[in-house]
Parts: structure tokens; sequence; C-alpha cells
């Protein structure tokens, strides 16, 4: 695959200066473009196809966000997609491959682990200014990039068919692991229920909220990025796994568990970013529900990461052996936690109401 070349179906007047591997994410391919006598950067991004299977419907809900959040800018941002000569934003190159365009945001950088609690607040902000930008929008205008993306009795489904099919002979390792997760289906399937009949009800949300899926400048957060499960959802989502990572005092995928641990500041400080900016919004349910959503989307989290270790790493870039593993211990690890600290997390988002 020659960058250049397909750089220039998008800027064919200009020359590249420079073209690097950029970012952590976990998905798709991500590039920082540099163009000569052009101080504006630019991402580019290979979708990865095999996760998102229309890339197109991914281009054309990128450009409603951004279209509907262009009026509504303060101080915080979407990136703003690329047309190829006025004409398609998408570019698909010879061998098949999806591509797309992205104006990289200026001086901004993304952090993994949180560094301090104004980050987790700015965080709150963050997200939460990008919930309430999107509450005007009609989740029907939508397509669903990945059907039942956060649902959990589908992701309890493709759990118990990677331990079925045992493609890779990984099941016996991981038996005790399997009994921690089966264990708490049930009382976390409750929240499915409200969910199925609407006392929490479907917004347009952004589903991918993990804290390197913001951008920072100086401290502030200034855009929110990674647009490719934006559509129908609940709150509960976003604000769960937004919690999830960023009150992990350790990386997601850290083979240390001793340095896992949920930072209760950390949830304090978020949960005061994100209320002020929903509180008009949400309904009670959903309020009060809140406190709960970290352990539904840390336990979804750590049961996809253990089904594609079971299935043979076909899903998550990963780095070595037992990357996916290691990824559902750090979120079982989480949840342990949470699950101690759960009457204190219900105590802090009454007080912030
Ligand atoms: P993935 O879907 O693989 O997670 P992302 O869209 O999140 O890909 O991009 C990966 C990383 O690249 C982000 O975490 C961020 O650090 C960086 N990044 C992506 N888009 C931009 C942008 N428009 N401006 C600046 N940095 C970006
Ligand atoms: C993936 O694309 P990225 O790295 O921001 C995944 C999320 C997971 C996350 C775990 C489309 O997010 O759902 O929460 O990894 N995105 C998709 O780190 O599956
Ligand atoms: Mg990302």
């Amino acid at each position: 695959m020659d960058l250049k070349y397909i750089i220039n179906q998008y800027f064919p007047s200009k020359r590249v200066s420079d073209v690097s591997i950029f970012g952590n994410g976990h998905i798709n391919s991500t590039y920082k473009v540099k163009l000569d006598g052009i101080s504006q950067e630019y991402i580019l991004q290979r979708i990865n196809t095999n996760v998102f299977t229309s890339p197109n419907d991914l281009i054309q809900n990128h450009l409603k966000i951004q279209s509907h959040l262009y009026s509504q800018k303060q101080n915080i941002e979407v990136p703003e997609l690329v047309g190829r000569n006025s004409k398609s934003h998408l570019y698909i190159d010879e061998d098949g491959e999806a591509w797309r365009m992205m104006n990289f945001i200026k001086d901004s950088y993304s952090i993994e682990v949180l560094e301090n609690e104004n980050q987790a607040f700015e965080a709150g902000k963050g997200y939460g200014w990008f919930l309430g930008a999107c509450s005007q929008l009609d989740t029907s205008e939508f397509k669903e990039a990945i059907k039942d993306f956060h649902k959990l009795s589908n992701r309890i489904n493709q759990l118990n068919d990677a331990i079925k099919s045992n493609v890779v002979n990984r099941l016996v390792s991981v038996q005790d692991i399997i009994d921690f997760y089966l264990k708490r289906v049930k009382s976390l399937l409750e929240i499915e229920k409200l969910i199925g009949n609407s006392e929490i009800p479907l917004r347009v949300v952004h589903n991918d909220t993990k804290i390197n899926n913001l951008l920072f400048k100086d401290e502030k957060a200034i855009a929110v990025i990674d647009l490719d499960t934006v559509g129908p959802g609940v709150v509960l989502n976003d604000f769960g796994d937004a919690v999830r990572t960023l009150t992990n005092t350790a990386a997601e995928d850290e083979q240390n568990l001793e340095l896992v641990n949920f930072n209760i500041e950390a949830f304090e400080s978020f949960a005061k970013g994100y209320l002020q900016q929903t509180r008009s919004i949400l309904n009670q349910k959903e309020k009060e529900l809140l406190f709960k959503s970290p352990i539904l989307m840390t336990y979804i989290m750590g049961i996809r990461f253990l089904a594609d270790f079971l299935n043979g790493d076909i899903y998550y870039k990963t780095n070595f052996d037992n990357h996916n593993l290691v990824r559902s211990l750090v979120q079982k690890r989480l949840i342990e936690q949470m699950e101690q600290n759960q009457d204190k997390m219900k105590q802090i988002i009454k007080d912030i109401n």
C-alpha cells in the first residue's frame, strides 16, 4: 500500500512532507500527514472493514454529526472529514481497503492513563457536551455501525459461542475467569430490561468514550473524536465506558494487576463535569442508574476481550500472546474494586444531582 498515493487522492496538487503511524486505537490504522507549505496537519485512516462492514455508513454518520455540531461549538469540536475533489469522502483503493481523511486537531494530545483529576472533570465536560449537543438529533437518522454493540445479552452470546468453539484450545486456561464473569450476568441483565422497556431512553450517543477518544489542549478537553460508533444507544454506555477507562490507575493492558486500581476521586470529578453538561437533559431513572453503568461497561469490555482471546485474537489489535487475556483481567480487577465502591459511587451521584 502506497500511502502517498492514497493521500494524493485527497490532495492531488500537494506534496507530502511526512506521513507516520499515529495514536493507539485498537481498530483502525491511523497516520498523521504533513503537507508541504501547509500548517494544517491531517489524519489519514484505513477503516477496519472486518469490524465496520459498511464504511460509507460511517462517513454518512460522521458528516451528519459534523454539520450538526458545527453550529454548537463551545470550545469543543469534532474533526472534519476532508472530501476528495469535492466528490466522495471515502476512498476505496485497488485492494478494496477503505480510507478517509480528516483534519488533525491542532496542538492536541490524547491521554491513555489519567494524570490528574482536572483531566477527569474536563473529560466529563467534553463527553457531556457531546451528549447534549446530539440531544436534538433523532436516532433514526443514524446507521448502527455495529449491531447490538453494547447489548449485554449479545455479548454474552458471543462469549458462549467462543467457549463452545474453543478454536485455539485456550479454554482450560481461563475457566476461573469465565466463572467470575458468568456469575454476574443475571444481575447485570436487569439493566437491559430497563432499556428494553424504555425507562432508559435511546439517544444519539458516542458509544466509544474511552479516555483516548477525547483530545486535550493545555489541559482542556477540546475535541471528541472516533465517531465510528455514534448512533442509537443509552447514556449509560457513554458514562460507564468513560469511567471504566479514566478511573483505572493503570493502562487497559497493564500486566502487573496490582497497579490496576479504581480511582474514586476521578469518578467524582468526571461525574461533576458530565452532569454539569447533562443534568437538564437526563431523566430521573438515567441519573439514578449512572452509578451502576461503570460496572456494566467494564463487564462488557471484559467479556469482549475474553471472547476475542478464546477466538484466537481476531478482533482487537494485539501486541503479545496473551494481550486480550491481560485486558480482560484488568477489567475483572476493576469490576471487583467498583463493586466494593458501589455505595460510595451511588452517594456521589446523588450529591452532585
Ligand atoms: P481507532 O478507531 O482505531 O481507535 P481513533 O479514531 O480513535 O482510531 O484514532 C486513534 C488515535 O489517533 C486517537 O486516540 C488520537 O490519539 C489520534 N487521533 C485520531 N483522530 C485525530 C484527530 N482528528 N486529531 C488529532 N488526533 C487524532
Ligand atoms: C475499541 O477503537 P477504539 O480503540 O477507540 C472498541 C471499543 C472498546 C475499546 C477497548 C469499534 O475502541 O468498543 O471499548 O476498543 N471499538 C470497537 O479499548 O469495537
Ligand atoms: Mg479510538
